[in-house]
């Protein structure tokens, strides 16, 4: 069934709406009323954030009301409460809570009528959310002058899955605080509740290990290329943590091993093990590769100070991602006897597991989180269909062929596991990929030309909201064997913030109305003019975009 919900500009699109002729005035200084006393304490945190987004959104100055006040009569109002009254038909959501929790729950109405907004749902998350979608509302109806001009409307909504991320990697480029307080802004309002930081790789070791402090010292020093390094203090993860709760999202910190770790070895060269032949030729080629070693009983001091230090700084996460792609070179039997034992270290420690799709050959199992990336159709189609143009040394595009065919296999093992797929085929949701849309406007051209990896055939943005995660995913026939949909964002093209933003939108929204809305809604007519509608709060919040001849643009 296509549902469509017309006329309102919203994404990810909400599950029902019904939208009525009457319009209704939100002016400076209209007051969020909380509907019952009891609930005050829980719903002022919520009204809080509500209150700082809108103003940063549009600069329009809601307020408060005071805890246990009246609306007065015939006044518009926003109004929010604890209550799951006529949500009880909404579908349940699938998938897994990153941060655990047992009875989550995200579902939410929003009625705006002669009175002005009401929202409710049963949980302050739900009724965030619920504010989320008046906030976008809002957004779309800024004009020139004071009041924000709102469509009488009923939306019910619920997300179709628990798990709706993004997978930021900060360390081929260094984002600081600010930068990643940005993007969380940009979860936030697109609904998104999932941020997987990719702390560590080959090229920078990005946070603090109490008893390691060369990782922060030589390890943090470079990124990619000549770019500057840097790492999050502790009290710069407790700040992006704090700031992340407020907008219910969880971050899920990466520890990536066995491979992606020569920074550890730049900072602690005993670490490193005699590398492979294939890890020679490797960086005989200029890729700079290496695995760590199982044998030796300081990589397991190292692991167990990293993890802890994760689970300290990031309690919000239940779980920890452990990594477990590209072992380049290394032995397949040691690379699954390495990943047992960080499985085992990391429930030692009272976490839960994320593991990239190659870690299924090891002891993953019932409840684990195996994120799938290499979309099986790609892989052909890029081994065999154009072995001829690859630019790379044939010895390389051999490795390349061999891991990717074994990992064709991962996903069904992992589904015959028990584990719950997180779906981030690279194919859709790998956001470094090159844009297939034109630039609109010149000046974009030579963003356009250097963003995302040549190494990727570039896609649409209409392909991007093109697909199913259930229908991609081997192995996967409902919702029910996902924990959900994750975008990634690969850095190694990306030198600045307005880089970063410029492959992150207008994709992102696109990915989380994959993650949120129900499945065969899929109508590019219909994103399209939504997703055009977002641009105005985009600039307002001086975020880059990119601005594709594609999108109906005013
Ligand atoms: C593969 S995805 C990687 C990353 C690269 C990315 C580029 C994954 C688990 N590993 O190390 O940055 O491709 O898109």
């Amino acid at each position: 069934m296509t549902l469509s919900v017309p006329s309102l500009p919203l994404i990810p699109a909400p599950l029902s709406a019904q939208v009525g002729s009457g319009t209704t005035p939100i002016t400076p200084g209209t007051a969020v009323h909380v509907e019952s006393s009891l609930s005050s304490a829980d719903l002022e945190p919520v009204i809080a954030t509500f209150l700082t987004d809108v103003a940063a959104d549009i600069g329009l100055e809601l307020q408060a009301a005071p805890a246990g006040s009246e609306p007065p009569d015939g006044l518009i109002h926003i109004s929010v409460s604890l209550t799951d009254e006529g949500l009880g038909e909404l579908p349940a959501t699938s998938g897994v809570r990153a941060d655990g929790a047992q009875h989550a729950d995200e579902r939410h109405g929003v009625r705006i009528d002669d009175s002005g907004i009401a929202v409710w749902g049963p949980t302050p998350e739900a009724v965030y959310r619920g504010l989320t979608t008046v906030r976008q509302l809002l957004s779309a109806a800024k004009t020139d002058g004071d009041a924000c001009v709102l469509t009488h409307a009923t939306i019910l909504d619920t997300p179709r899955f628990a798990w709706r991320g993004l997978s930021f990697d900060v360390v081929r480029t260094f984002h600081g605080v600010d930068v990643v307080r940005h993007v969380l802004d940009m979860l936030a309002v697109y609904k998104l509740n999932v941020l997987h930081f990719h702390l560590t790789d080959d090229q920078g070791w990005r946070f603090e290990v109490p008893g390691w402090p060369e990782l922060t010292g030589t390890g943090a020093a470079g990124a990619m290329h000549d770019r500057p390094g840097g790492f999050f203090t502790d009290a710069d993860l407790a700040n992006l943590v704090a700031y992340a709760r407020e907008r219910f999202i969880t971050i899920v910190p990466e520890f990536d091993m066995p491979g992606h770790v020569t920074a550890i070895f730049a900072s602690y060269p005993e670490l490193e093990p005699i590398p492979t032949p294939g890890q020679l030729r490797a960086r005989a080629a200029g890729f700079p590769i290496g695995t760590l070693d199982r044998h030796q009983d300081r990589t397991w001091e190292l692991v167990q100070a990293a993890l802890s230090a994760l689970i300290e700084r990031f309690p919000d996460s239940a779980r920890l991602h452990i990594g477990g792609d590209e072992a380049w070179g290394m032995d397949d039997g040691e690379f699954v006897a390495f990943v047992d034992r960080a499985i085992e270290t990391t429930r030692g420690l009272g976490k839960e597991i994320v593991v990239w799709q190659e870690a299924s050959r090891a002891a993953v199992g019932e409840g684990d989180v195996v994120q799938f990336w290499i979309e099986p159709n790609e892989i052909r189609r890029m081994f065999k269909d154009a072995p001829q143009e690859s630019s790379m040394p044939p010895e390389i595009r051999q490795a390349l062929v061999e891991t990717f065919s074994k990992a064709l296999e991962d996903i069904p093992v992992a589904v015959s596991k028990g584990a719950k797929i997180l779906a981030s085929p690279f194919t859709h949701v790998y956001l470094d990929r090159p844009y297939a849309d034109q630039p609109a406007a010149v000046e974009q051209a030579e963003l356009h030309e250097r963003l995302g990896l040549r190494a990727y055939s570039p896609i649409s943005l209409e392909q991007c909201g093109a697909w199913d995660p259930v229908e991609i995913t081997p192995a996967v026939t409902e919702d029910s064997g996902l924990a959900g949909v994750e975008a990634a964002i690969w850095c190694e093209t990306i030198t600045s913030e307005s880089d970063l933003q410029f492959l992150l939108l207008p994709r992102l929204p696109q990915v989380a109305e994959t993650a949120w809305s129900p499945a065969g809604r899929v109508d590019w007519a219909d994103q399209s003019v939504r997703l055009a509608a977002q641009a105005p709060s985009w600039d307002r919040r001086g975020w880059a975009w990119f601005k594709a001849d594609s999108l109906p643009l005013a």
